[in-house]
């Protein structure tokens, strides 16, 4: 029997569901080297040998190009970043740190507005313009009206995706309007116990009809920045990214330095305000990180 390779759906119990080439789900436990020296997480492309027609041992773990935590998954190629016009309102903040937090792992941020039938167009086109500036692909969406749900499917084909954005926003739901009957987990409080579900279960990756991949937990559900470097800050933002080259400095922070590039931009309009107001933020919040830590 030769190896081929496959992408592993999910852990159970040390054994894990391995999606093969040709689509069927077989079970596959790893070879004990491998199990002492890599975790095999949700999304790993692995190399397995067959047995019979239903189960596998797993050999290789391959390289991964992403892996995020909380929930862990490898190898996610975009994250969608979900916010409500409305109800529940837009948190500015909580979406730039979302879209750091994705281009600090390799993730293509899209940003995906939902809930558009709550709101006059404007609002979301006002929306959309903060994001489009920085370069971001901007769907709007109703997943309760259907609307914007064909251009969503487009953008999750062939791709591995994650979702994040605020309880609330309509993850589940957009999911569910792009594929009914996806078996999603979904945070509802629980009929018996009245608690919220547990969240520390291990993530699946569900395999989509249109082609393509979603985590079936929301991706960063635990924001951690401290493991970003402050210097570096400045380049998870696009925009920012685009107009330093014009900052006199190298070392620019683009606070109250001489001739900045990115004021500059921010002055003719070229950065969004609540962008360039949250990478201070966020600049501010690394650096109080990065005092105690010494
Ligand atoms: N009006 C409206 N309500 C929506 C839309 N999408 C979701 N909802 C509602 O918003 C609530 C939260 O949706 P859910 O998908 O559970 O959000 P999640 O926490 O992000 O997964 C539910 O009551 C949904 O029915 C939408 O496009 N328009
Ligand atoms: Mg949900
Ligand atoms: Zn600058």
């Amino acid at each position: 029997m030769t190896s081929e390779i496959g992408r592993v759906l999910r852990g159970v119990g040390g054994l894990y569901d391995v999606q093969t080439g040709g689509g069927r789900i077989i079970r596959c436990r790893p070879r004990g080297k491998i199990k002492q020296s890599v975790t095999i997480l949700a999304g790993d492309r692995v190399r397995y040998l067959p047995l019979g027609e239903n189960e596998g041992i797993i050999e290789e773990v391959l390289p991964r190009s992403t892996v995020i935590y909380r929930p862990a998954v490898a190898n996610v190629d975009q994250l969608i970043v979900v916010s409500a016009c409305a109800r529940p309102d837009p948190q500015l903040l909580l979406m730039d740190k979302l879209l750091v937090l994705a281009e600090s792992r390799g993730l293509t941020p899209v940003v995906c507005l939902n809930k558009i039938d709550l709101v006059p167009d404007s609002v979301p086109e006002e929306l959309a313009a903060i994001y489009e500036k920085a370069g971001y692909t901007v769907l709007k969406c109703s997943a309760k009206l259907g609307v914007g749900i064909e251009e969503l499917r487009r953008c999750l084909q062939g791709k591995t995706s994650s979702f994040a954005g605020p309880s609330g926003a309509g993850k589940s739901s957009l999911l569910n309007a792009v594929q009914p009957g996806l078996r999603l987990i979904t945070g509802e409080v629980s009929r018996k116990t009245g608690r919220g579900r547990q969240t520390t279960r291990q993530v699946a990756l569900l395999p989509l009809e249109c082609g393509g991949y979603v985590a079936d937990t929301p991706g960063f559900s635990q924001l951690r920045l401290d493991d970003l470097d402050q210097l570096k800050l400045d380049s998870y933002f696009p925009e920012l990214r685009k107009y330093k080259t014009y900052c006199r400095f190298t070392s620019c922070l683009h606070r109250s330095e001489p001739d900045c590039g990115v004021k500059e931009a921010l002055k003719d309009g070229q950065i969004a305000e609540s962008r360039y107001q949250n990478y201070v933020l966020l600049l501010d919040e690394l650096e109080d990180l990065a005092r105690t830590r010494y």
